[in-house]
């Protein structure tokens, strides 16, 4: 048994190239989006993620690490466009779950995020887009409504939002995710479940007015995620 999670391509060609960074947030979530973190180390020996994790300092009694074993990357990721800007990652050894690490549910094929409708973001990367802000010690949260595609494609130029992306934020700007957070995961409610909309890819700077974040469209790859994971781990479904 092998347990596998969610990060982004994008982030896995660029951020893992900076060093001393703190961590990227995976997709790997928890039933309350309050509680959970999974973050991955800078990679040069290879990527460790830590689960159930908030800060980067002190004591973490409920974070435990596992080392990735394989990376699976979307073979359509496109890196010009972020089309497809996902990839699996196997950790070493499953893991326990428990109040602090948890699984989220992937939204399924079918699933609609109204616009408007809130989602949440987490993840360790910058608090705003200039290069002197202090990275956060501690795992950032923040609440920004989906943007349709059909007023994301305004935003960013016809064609750039593809049916793979979703798009979250307000048009005021002041609330977003940035540089560092791609890879982690968009949550929303539905039901009363945590479902995971989407996956932290691009945006141009963060916050701005008119200009949401994009994400990775996670009811796209259902398909290619359960193949991937059946495939990886025989026996499993
Ligand atoms: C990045 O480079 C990045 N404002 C992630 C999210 C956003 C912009 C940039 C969204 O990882």
């Amino acid at each position: 048994m092998s347990v596998f999670s969610l990060w982004s391509a994008k982030a896995q060609h660029q951020d893992c190239r900076r060093t001393g960074g703190p961590c990227w947030q995976l997709a790997l979530a928890g039933q309350s989006a309050k509680i959970w973190s999974v973050g991955a180390d800078c990679c040069s020996l290879g990527l460790t993620v830590n689960l159930g994790r908030q800060s980067l300092q002190g004591s973490n009694p409920n974070a435990v690490s596992r080392t990735v074993t394989q990376i699976i990357k979307h073979p359509n990721y496109n890196s010009g466009t972020n089309d497809n800007d996902v990839c699996l990652l196997r950790l070493s050894s499953p893991v326990t779950f428990n109040n602090y690490i948890s699984p989220v549910c992937l939204a399924a094929s079918d699933s609609i995020f109204y616009s408007g409708v809130n989602s949440w973001v987490t993840g360790w990367g910058n608090i705003g887009e200039g290069v002197s802000l202090p990275s956060p010690q501690n795992l950032m949260e923040v609440e920004v409504p989906v943007v349709g595609n059909r007023q994301c494609n305004c935003d960013y130029g016809v064609g750039s939002i593809t049916d793979n992306m979703i798009c979250a934020g307000l048009s005021a700007g002041g609330k977003d995710s940035c540089q560092g957070d791609s890879g982690g995961p968009m949550v929303s409610k539905q039901s009363g479940r945590w479902i995971q909309a989407g996956v932290v890819s691009f945006g141009e700077g963060c916050a701005r007015p008119n200009l949401p974040g994009v994400y990775a469209r996670v009811s796209q790859y259902q398909t290619w995620i359960r193949t991937q994971i059946s495939s990886n781990q025989p026996g499993f479904m």
